[in-house]
């Protein structure tokens, strides 16, 4: 067997810079989610964490590419939530947004994160802010530290 290397990131945010674009459709919970991931990069000593708000989640990943392209933020965070109603709508805003983020993080090779809440009501949404289901901001920012660490690490 030739030579066999494992690489994991850690959760050591020192020196990182940061950025979050999160969505005002839904406040209440998006606000929870940007608690937890500033919350998360400053408990683990990120230098720079800017903060960018648009109207839904459908605008996340446009202003995440800017930040990404930038040169000025190691990962880019995205916070939403989309919250399923009666129409066809949530497909799309949701589809939308996940793709956009996708092709944000690829086309630019800074990460990322989709820390978009897709649910079906209210009360899922609330299991994800530090209920059963964890704290989805918390989880997304350390995802962002992860990756930028393992990148790092990477050829
Ligand atoms: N935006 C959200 O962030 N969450 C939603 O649940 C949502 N729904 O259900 O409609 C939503 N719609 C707005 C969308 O993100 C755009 O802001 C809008 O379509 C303008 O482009």
């Amino acid at each position: 067997m030739g030579e066999y290397a494992a690489t994991e990131g850690s959760l050591d945010a020192g020196g990182m810079r940061f950025a979050i674009t999160v969505a005002r459709f839904n406040r209440d919970v998006t606000e929870a989610l940007l608690d937890g991931a500033e919350r998360v990069l400053r408990k683990r000593g990120a230098a720079d964490v800017r903060v960018a708000w648009v109207p839904g989640a459908y605008e996340l990943p446009l202003v995440a590419k800017r930040f990404a392209a930038s040169g000025t933020v190691d990962a880019v965070i995205c916070l939403g939530a989309v919250i399923r109603g009666e129409t066809a709508h949530f497909e799309y805003v949701a589809g939308e947004a996940a793709a956009g983020i996708t092709r944000a993080a690829l086309d630019t090779g800074v990460p990322v994160i989709f820390g978009v809440l897709t649910v079906d009501d209210r009360e899922q949404a609330l299991d994800r802010l530090g209920g059963k289901e964890g704290h989805k901001g918390e989880e997304a920012a350390e995802t962002a530290i992860e990756m930028v660490s393992l990148l790092r690490a990477l050829p």
